[in-house]
């Protein structure tokens, strides 16, 4: 990016801020112009650009402009999520696409060009978004959150379950303690409400056997999505937010929610006392404990009772008696024992 390039987003960014800093009024252009610096001509452009990324401003001639309440505002604005992220510690920049393939390849092209952690990618729509074992991660177009983040975490490869792990639990954690949803934790990688997937997770890696180079965790949450919305392959089996709740929420501020409980999360894999931390919560509020369940691998099946999570975040599950671990598996959650 050139100077020219740099200066238009840091005006862009701190027009933005001017604007949300006093959601909801009426800001007149001269003082706008004063503050920034800028001609009435050079604001009325960033005032259109910040338009063409989705958020309606309101323009009144001779008056000024306004923003809406910020809650209230659905549009994935790279410059709005960028001034949510701005007490963020970890995460400090959001590109946002209007499609693309999947978030997994733009971060994963980022990570090998040498980009520093905490870079996020989302998008309104992915025509490739993809699950675990090349299964397909379905979507409908600006209604949910779909997004990738980079990390380089000081974790041995053998220990990257605890990652999807924790990702999972700080998920759980935003949905319960700012929505209010009943949201169940499915081992390894999954977000339940009444039993239906709402939130799938998906870390891969690059690493030598004792060090990972980095991280790239991709969230599919479903968020505004209706019934109707969803393909009849996966109606019986998913759900949204809008669904259980009756509420449509602002994508912008869950995901700034969720990287905030993230960024938090993810510093606590550093240190053994914060790993034994996680998988105390994990356990806690894991749904898949104590219940009967099936468990897929590859080809083979077993049904058994899920007991414990290891060190390792591995599944520990009594078959005929004798304790199984499972470090990868699918699981179906058949009823509490
Ligand atoms: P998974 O393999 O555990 O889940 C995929 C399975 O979940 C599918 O086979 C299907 O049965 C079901 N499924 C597909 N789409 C949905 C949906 N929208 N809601 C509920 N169930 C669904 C989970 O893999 C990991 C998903 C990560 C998705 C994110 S989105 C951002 C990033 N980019 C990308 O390409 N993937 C990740």
């Amino acid at each position: 990016m050139n100077i020219e390039n740099i200066n238009r987003t840091l005006n862009r960014f701190k027009l933005l801020a001017l604007l949300a800093d006093n959601e909801n009024k009426l800001i007149s252009g001269s003082y706008l112009a004063k503050k920034l610096n800028l001609t009435r001509q050079s604001i009325f452009k960033h005032i259109n650009a910040l338009k063409e990324e989705g958020l309606k401003i309101d323009s009144i001639p001779q008056k000024g402009y306004k923003i809406p309440l910020l809650l209230q505002i659905d549009a994935m604005s790279p410059t709005f999520i960028n001034y949510l992220l701005k007490e963020n510690d970890l995460f400090h920049t959001c590109l946002s696409f209007d499609e693309t393939d999947s978030t997994q390849t733009v971060i994963k092209k980022l990570a090998i060009a040498g980009a520093s952690q905490g870079i996020v990618a989302t998008a309104d729509y992915q025509n490739s978004g993809r699950g675990r074992s090349g299964r397909t991660w379905v979507n409908s177009k600006g209604n949910n959150l779909m997004f990738s983040i980079l990390l380089r975490p000081k974790l041995l490869p053998g220990n990257i379950q605890l990652l999807n792990l924790a990702v999972g639990l700080a998920i759980r954690t935003v949905l319960v303690s700012e929505y209010s949803l009943n949201a169940d934790l499915k081992w390894p990688n999954d977000i339940l409400i009444n039993d239906k997937k709402v939130c799938g997770i998906l870390s891969e890696v690059a690493g030598e056997p004792d060090k990972i180079y980095y991280a790239i965790t991709g969230i599919g949450l479903n968020v505004n999505m209706q019934k109707h919305d969803f393909c009849v392959e996966i109606e019986k089996i998913a759900t949204s937010i809008l669904i259980e709740s009756g509420k449509n929420i602002s994508r912008p501020y869950l995901l700034v929610n969720i990287l905030n409980k993230l960024s938090s999360t993810v510093k606590l894999l550093e240190t053994p006392e914060g790993l034994k931390k996680i998988l105390k919560s994990y356990k806690e509020s894991c749904a898949t404990l104590g219940k009967e369940v099936i468990v897929s691998q590859g080809k083979e099946t077993h049904t058994g009772t899920a007991t414990d999570i290891t060190e390792q975040g591995a599944l520990v599950v009594k078959i005929n008696g004798k304790d199984m671990l499972f470090f990868a598996a699918d699981i179906k959650h058949l009823r509490i024992k």
